[in-house]
C-alpha cells in the first residue's frame, strides 16, 4: 500500500492528542478547504466533527457486520420525530476522548466551547416523544442492542422561538443550512413511494381475486445515515432519516409534454414532503401533507426492514423472530396496513398468515390521552391519497368486528367504540384502535398512565385482549443528561463511587450515605451553585436580566400547554409578588422564576400564556418595592441545548399538571437526576418519582387524577366560588383583568380570565391553586435550611437510578422485542 495512504489510515483512528491535531489540520485543509488563518468557529466545527466522525467509522462498519453475520434480531423504532440536539460533546464523551479533544484544540489556540457551540441543534421534534426517542437510540446503543431509528430527515427542524414585544414569533429553524458533518447520504438507498391513484382487482395465477395500485404519484425516499455512537463506543448503531426526492419519470413524462416549467414545480411540490417538521405538540390537525409524511417515512422504513430480512431469508415466516417494530405513537401506525399490503399484495402471502406475522411484528407505544392529540384520519382523505391502504383498514375491521360481535350479544354501542372506524360525524379511521390491533403489545409510558388507558380510550379493548397492554414507565440517558450536560456534579459523583454509574445508573444509590455527609454537602452545593451561575449568564446574554445566583432557581421547561398549567405558576408568582410588596420588612427567601418553552404557533392560548409571563416579568422585575427578591424570566427558544444548561442549575422543578394529563414526563426525571426538588401533582411518572426518592423529598400537592375524574364526572365545579375564598387568587386575577400587567391594553388578558372563571376552569388551576402555594411555602421555608434542603437534594440524584432509559429500554427489549445484545468484535486500537 501507498506509505501516505497508510499514515493516514492510522491518523484517522488515533486517540491522542498529537493525532487528533494532525488530522484536524488535515480535515481543516483537505475537507472544510480553509486555511487556519482564515477557518471561523464553523469551520471548526465541521472539521473536528468530521475527525470524530472518522473515529466511529470503522466500529460503525463492525457492528453492522456483526448484527449481519449474526443474522441477530433487531429491533426497528419507528417515529415522527428524533430530538437530538447537538452531537459533538455526545460524541466526543461516549468515546471517551473529550480531554484529548480539548487539548487538541488548545493547542491550535482554540477553545473547545466555541467549536462546541458552533454546531446547531438537531431539532427533529417538538417535546417529549421526539426526546425519547433520542435518549433511546443512546440507550440501545449503549448497551449493545441491535437498534435502528427510522425517521423523517426535515429540512427545517422545530421553529426558532423568538419574543418582539413579549409574543412568540416563530422563524425557521435551518439546521441544514451550512451542511451536517455526522449524515452519510445514501443516494443508492432508494424507495419509491405512491399516493393516490386506485385500486384494480384482478384474478393471480392460481384464480384468486387480488389487487393492485394503479396510477399513482411516485415520491423516493433517499436515506441518510447518522451513526449512534454508544457509551464506550463498542457498539455503534444507525438512524436512518429519510428525505424525499422527485422520481426521475415524473420529470420525464412532462418534458415530453414540454411543460418545462411544470415539471420543475412538480418535484419541488414532491420534495416537500421532508420539507419541515410539524410544530404541534401532542395536538393533531389532521392535514394532508402529515398524512403523507407519515406515510412516506413508513413505507420506506418497512420497505427497509424486509430487504435487510430477505437478505437471510426466502419466506417471510421468521419476520417476527427477527424484526421488532415499535410505534412511536400512532404516527407510524398506517404501517400496519402497509406491511399487509407489501405481503398480500408484492409478496401473495395469504390474508391471514400476513396478519398473523403483522401483529407479531409490531408494536404500539401511547404518549397521550388528550382526546385532541388521538389521530383520526378522514376515510375520504385516505381513500384519496391511500387508497388500497383504506380497503386493507376495512378488511381488518370486518374480519375483527365479525368475530367480536358473537361475544358482544348485541351491545352495539361496545361495537362502535370498538370499531376502527368512528360513525359519528364525518367518517374517521381511528388510528389508535388501527395500531392497539395490529400490535401485540401496546405500552403506556408510566404507571398511572398504563392504568388510565386500560380503564378510559382503550377499555373495551383492554377487555377484548386483557393480556396486550403493559407499562414501560419512561427514563433518560444518564449519558447526556448528567455526566455531558452537569460535569461538575458528575465528576464530584465519579471521585466517590466510581464511574459505574454512567453505564448503571443504579450505582448512583451509593450516594445515599453521603447525603449525611456535611463535606459532600458542601461539595454537592458547590457544584450547583457554579451551575447556577452557568444559569445566571446565560439568562443575562439572553434576557438582560440579572438574578441572584443565591435565590431559589424554581423552574418550569416544558412546551407551553394548558394542562401543564404554566397559568398555575404565573399565579403563585403575582400572589408572591403581591406578599412581597405587602411586606417589605420581611426577610423573604429570593425566589428566581425561570420559564421556557414553545407554543405551538397556532394555540392561541398558549401563545397569550407566554406573553403574560413576559408581562408579568417586566413588571415585577422592575418594581424597586421587592428589593430583587423576586425575578421572572422566560428565557426564549428551548431546544435541547438550553434545556442541557437550565436543568443542571435547578433548585425546584415544576411538574404541575391536572393530575391523570401528563402521561409521563421525562423533564421531571432529568431535573431531580440534577439535585432539583420536584414540586408536582400525583401525575405521569411524578408518582414514581414519589417512591423513588421518598414523600419527605418531594412536594405534592393538589388533587389525583381520580379526584379529578370524580369531580368533572358529577359536572365540575364553579371556579367564582373558589376564586372568592381565597383573597390572594382574587386579587391576582383581579390584576390581570384589570390590565396591572398590560396598561397598553387592558382587556388583553380576558381570554385568560375567562377560560378561568365562566369558562369552567377546565384545567382546574383555581381548584388547585391554595393547595399549590401551600407547598410552595413549603419549599422557601425548607431552603432556608440549607443543610436540610442540600441532603433532599442529594437524596434525589441518589434514588433517582431506576429512571435511567437503560431500564426502560431493557425492559421493552424483554419483554415486548425479545432483542438480545450482540458484541460486535473489532480488531485494532479500541476505545477506553
Ligand atoms: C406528541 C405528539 C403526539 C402524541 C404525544 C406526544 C408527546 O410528546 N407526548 C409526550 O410523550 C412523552 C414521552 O412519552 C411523555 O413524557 C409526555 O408526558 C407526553 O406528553
Amino acid at each position: 500500500m501507498d506509505a501516505r495512504f497508510k499514515s493516514r489510515d492510522i491518523e484517522r483512528r488515533s486517540l491522542d492528542v498529537d493525532g487528533l491535531k494532525r488530522s484536524f489540520l488535515e480535515w481543516l485543509v483537505y475537507s472544510v478547504g480553509k486555511d487556519a488563518r482564515a477557518a471561523t468557529r464553523r469551520d471548526w466545527f465541521h472539521t473536528v466533527a468530521l475527525a470524530v466522525r472518522d473515529r466511529v467509522v470503522d466500529r460503525w462498519m463492525d457492528t453492522t457486520r456483526s448484527y449481519y453475520q449474526e443474522d441477530a434480531k433487531r429491533v426497528y423504532y419507528l417515529s415522527l420525530e428524533f430530538l437530538i440536539g447537538r452531537l459533538l460533546t455526545n460524541s466526543l464523551s461516549n468515546l471517551g476522548i473529550m480531554d484529548e479533544c480539548r487539548q487538541a484544540l488548545d493547542r491550535l489556540g482554540l477553545s473547545m466551547d466555541d467549536v462546541v457551540d458552533a454546531e446547531p441543534d438537531a431539532a427533529l421534534g417538538n417535546g417529549g416523544l421526539g426526546r425519547l426517542a433520542a435518549c433511546f437510540l443512546d440507550s440501545m446503543a449503549s448497551q449493545g442492542l441491535p437498534g435502528y431509528g427510522y425517521g423523517i430527515r426535515y429540512e427545517f427542524g422545530l421553529f426558532e422561538q423568538r419574543f418582539e414585544n413579549g409574543w412568540q414569533v416563530e422563524y425557521p429553524e435551518q439546521w441544514l443550512q451550512f451542511g451536517n458533518p455526522w449524515e452519510f447520504a445514501r443516494p443508492e438507498v432508494l424507495y419509491p413511494v405512491q399516493f393516490y391513484g386506485r385500486v384494480e382487482e384482478f384474478r393471480d395465477s392460481v384464480g384468486e381475486r387480488a389487487y393492485r395500485w394503479v396510477d399513482a404519484d411516485r415520491v423516493l425516499a433517499m436515506a441518510y445515515d447518522t451513526p449512534v455512537v454508544g457509551f464506550g463506543g463498542e457498539t455503534i448503531n444507525t438512524l436512518r432519516l429519510w428525505s424525499a426526492r422527485a422520481t426521475r419519470d415524473f420529470n420525464f413524462g412532462h418534458f415530453n409534454d414540454g411543460a418545462y416549467m411544470k415539471a420543475v414545480e412538480q418535484k419541488i411540490l414532491s420534495e416537500n414532503l421532508s420539507r419541515v417538521l410539524y410544530p404541534n405538540d401532542a395536538t393533531e390537525t389532521g392535514k394532508e401533507l402529515r398524512l403523507k409524511q407519515e406515510y412516506f417515512f413508513t413505507s420506506a422504513s418497512l420497505q427497509d426492514i424486509l430487504r435487510r430480512y430477505l437478505q437471510h431469508h426466502s419466506t417471510f415466516d421468521n419476520l417476527p423472530n427477527k424484526a421488532a417494530i415499535q410505534l412511536n405513537d400512532t404516527h407510524p401506525a398506517i404501517g400496519i396496513a402497509e406491511l399487509m399490503r407489501l405481503l398480500v399484495d408484492q409478496h401473495a402471502l395469504r390474508w391471514d398468515d400476513a396478519w398473523e406475522i403483522t401483529r407479531a411484528t409490531f408494536a404500539y407505544t401511547n404518549h397521550t390521552l388528550l382526546p385532541e392529540a388521538l389521530e383520526a384520519w378522514p376515510v375520504r382523505m385516505i381513500e384519496r391519497v391511500l387508497p388500497r391502504h383504506m380497503q386493507i383498514i376495512y378488511e381488518i375491521n370486518a374480519k375483527f368486528l365479525n368475530r367480536t360481535k358473537a361475544k358482544a350479544e348485541g351491545d352495539n354501542a361496545r361495537l362502535s367504540r370498538l370499531s376502527l372506524i368512528d360513525e359519528r360525524g364525518e367518517r374517521r379511521v381511528r388510528m389508535g384502535n388501527l395500531a392497539f390491533l395490529g400490535s401485540h403489545r401496546v405500552n403506556g409510558v408510566s404507571a398511572l398512565h398504563t392504568e388510565l388507558m386500560k380503564q378510559t380510550v382503550f377499555a373495551d379493548f383492554h377487555q377484548e385482549f386483557p393480556d396486550r397492554i403493559n407499562n414501560k414507565t419512561n427514563g433518560i440517558t444518564p449519558r447526556r443528561w448528567l455526566k455531558q450536560a452537569n460535569p461538575a456534579l458528575s465528576e464530584l459523583i465519579t471521585t466517590r463511587i466510581g464511574e459505574g454509574w454512567i453505564s448503571d445508573l443504579s450505582q448512583i444509590a451509593a450516594l445515599r450515605e453521603k447525603a449525611d455527609d456535611v463535606v459532600f454537602r458542601e461539595e454537592f452545593r458547590r457544584a450547583k451553585r457554579k451551575n447556577k451561575k452557568r444559569l445566571a449568564a446565560y439568562i443575562a446574554r439572553q434576557t438582560g436580566e440579572e438574578v441572584l445566583v443565591d435565590s431559589i432557581f424554581d423552574v418550569q421547561v416544558k412546551r407551553m400547554h394548558e394542562y401543564k398549567r404554566q397559568l398555575l405558576n404565573v399565579l403563585h408568582t403575582i400572589a408572591l409578588y403581591n406578599e412581597m410588596r405587602d411586606n417589605p420588612t420581611v426577610s423573604w427567601v429570593p425566589v428566581t422564576k425561570v420559564f421556557a418553552g414553545k407554543a405551538a404557533p397556532s394555540y392561541h392560548m398558549a401563545k397569550l400564556i407566554i406573553k403574560l409571563i413576559n408581562d408579568v416579568a417586566k413588571v415585577v422585575n422592575h418594581d424597586p418595592s421587592v428589593h430583587d427578591n423576586l425575578k421572572v424570566v422566560l428565557l426564549p427558544n428551548y431546544n435541547v441545548t438550553a434545556a442541557e444548561i437550565i436543568i443542571p442549575a435547578a433548585d425546584l422543578s415544576e411538574q404541575i399538571s391536572t393530575a391523570g394529563m401528563e402521561a409521563s414526563g421525562t423533564g421531571n426525571m432529568k431535573l431531580a437526576l440534577n439535585g432539583a426538588l420536584t414540586i408536582g401533582t400525583l401525575d405521569g411518572a411524578n408518582v414514581e418519582i414519589r417512591e423513588h426518592v421518598g414523600p419527605d423529598n418531594i412536594f405534592i400537592f393538589g388533587m389525583t387524577a381520580e379526584e379529578v375524574n370524580d369531580l368533572r364526572a358529577s359536572g365540575g365545579f364553579n371556579p367564582r366560588d373558589v376564586i372568592a375564598s381565597n383573597p390572594s387568587l382574587k386579587r391576582a386575577l383581579d390584576m390581570i383583568s384589570t390590565g396591572a400587567f398590560s396598561p397598553d391594553d387592558r382587556n388583553r388578558y380576558h381570554p385568560i380570565v375567562q377560560a378561568l372563571t365562566d369558562g369552567g376552569d377546565h384545567f382546574l388551576v383555581t381548584a388547585d391553586f391554595a393547595d399549590y402555594c401551600r407547598a410552595q411555602d413549603a419549599a422557601m421555608q425548607l431552603y432556608r435550611d440549607p443543610e436540610e434542603w442540600t441532603r433532599k437534594a442529594i437524596l434525589n440524584t441518589a434514588n433517582m437510578g431506576w429512571f435511567s432509559s437503560d431500564r426502560t429500554v431493557n425492559e421493552y427489549a424483554q419483554e415486548i422485542w425479545d432483542v438480545h445484545p450482540v458484541h460486535p468484535s473489532h480488531d485494532g486500537e479500541g476505545f477506553r
